[in-house]
């Protein structure tokens, strides 16, 4: 079976309010210490804000598909600690030029058949040339007229970029803070966290969705991951999607030998990002091949509710699709019906920490 032919969820939107008549206020000016207390919940009681959140928001057993695709790989001049594209690092990896359109709009129907709803095109530079904008834009227009949602990583952009790609047609832009403003300049030194700031507005104020999160496990303290999501969840909107990448520590990157995050600690931090982020899609991103299935499932409870679909992210593994097939059997999940816009609708009148009121696909 394949996960387009599982049975879909109903199209939502968080504009809609929910059966009860309300939706949650969504909160832009969470203090540094509310992140952290919620941080230091007792699990069981963390988890379950999460969950409640998370079906005052979502459909609860729906899950967004999004496949990856390198269409520039390696040779990048950044020296981001956790990255085997960095020129710097000796990681084996063979770099490869920008790829034709039709390459990767031969894998984006692929992606499409396999059931993603949206095709993420990566691309291994410090920022895009004019030219190479005018060369993914007809990747875009291309993957779009297939009907699938589009995103693009492509490193820092201006304005002026930003516009062209939306342009074209491109409904996300990923660039990630990775972690927290402290803990940053451990990871990177050839460019700051002003400037991821900076690329984010720029997508924003071009009218695309933004694609923003980070990056667990690279040795950083609680409180750069509750940093981190701090950052994202007072951006003057919330990002759409927040991917939480579990590290994937690559031989010949300076992170190869991090300590392993205690996963529990992983379920934390979607957790929490689900309840700062109540409308947002929070994706269980990279690292999840080495997860076991009861580790997913916490991490979806803990309000999950998208992933990286495909035997590949960028350059590393991630589970094959029938794995994931299983997963979705054994957990209940299925794919959303198609990609839900995290409208940021701001309702004012009740708190995200208030009593659950629950989701009802029925009324939709
Ligand atoms: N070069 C562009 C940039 O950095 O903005 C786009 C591609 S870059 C590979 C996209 C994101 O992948 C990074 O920001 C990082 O969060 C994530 N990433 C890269 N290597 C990773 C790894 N080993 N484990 C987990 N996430 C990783
Ligand atoms: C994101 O947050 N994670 C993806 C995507 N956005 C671009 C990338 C994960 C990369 C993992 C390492 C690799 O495969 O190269
Ligand atoms: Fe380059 Fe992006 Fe990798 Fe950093 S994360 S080294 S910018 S490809």
């Amino acid at each position: 079976m394949n996960p387009s032919t599982m049975s879909p969820a109903a199209t939502t939107s968080e504009a809609a309010a929910p059966a009860t008549g309300a939706a949650d206020h969504l909160r832009h000016d969470w203090t540094a210490d509310e992140v952290t207390a919620l941080f230091e919940l007792p699990l069981t009681d963390l988890l379950w804000r999460a969950q409640s959140t998370h079906r005052r928001h979502r459909e609860p057993d729906a899950v967004q598909l999004s496949t990856l695709l390198s269409i520039k790989t390696g040779a990048c001049p950044e020296d981001c600690a956790y990255c085997p594209q960095a020129a710097q690092y000796n990681t084996g990896l063979k770099p490869e030029p920008l790829m034709d359109t039709e390459k990767v709009l031969t894998a984006a129907r692929r992606a499409k058949e396999a059931g993603a709803q949206r095709f993420c095109m990566g691309a291994a530079w410090r920022s895009p040339k004019d030219r190479d904008i005018e060369r993914v834009s007809a990747m875009i227009e291309g993957v779009k007229a297939l009907g699938l949602e589009t995103c693009m990583t492509l490193g820092m952009i201006d304005a002026e970029q930003a516009r062209e790609l939306a342009r074209a047609g491109l409904d996300y832009y990923n660039h990630n803070i990775d972690t927290s403003p402290e803990y940053y300049r451990e990871i990177i030194t050839t460019r700051n966290f002003q400037q991821r700031l900076d690329t984010l507005a720029h997508v924003r104020e071009a009218g695309m969705k933004v694609c923003s999160g980070g990056i667990v496990g690279m040795g950083e303290a609680r409180e750069d991951r509750a940093g981190m999501l701090h950052a994202l969840a007072t951006l003057p909107v919330h990002p759409e999607s927040v991917p939480v990448n579990l590290l994937v520590r690559v031989a010949g990157t300076p992170l190869a030998d991090a300590a392993g995050l205690d996963p529990l600690e992983f379920v934390r931090t979607i957790a929490v990002a689900r309840i700062l982020m109540p409308a947002s899609h929070v994706r269980l991103s990279a690292g999840r091949e080495n997860m076991s299935d009861e580790l997913q499932a916490l991490a979806f409870f803990a309000g999950a509710n998208s992933i990286f679909h495909g035997a590949k992210l960028l350059t590393t593994s991630n589970p094959e699709s029938q794995r994931d097939i299983e997963l979705f059997q054994r957990l209940g999940l299925h794919p959303e019906h198609h990609a839900m816009v995290a409208d940021d609708v701001a309702i004012p009148g009740t708190s995200a920490l208030a009593e659950p009121r629950f989701y009802d696909a029925a009324a939709r």
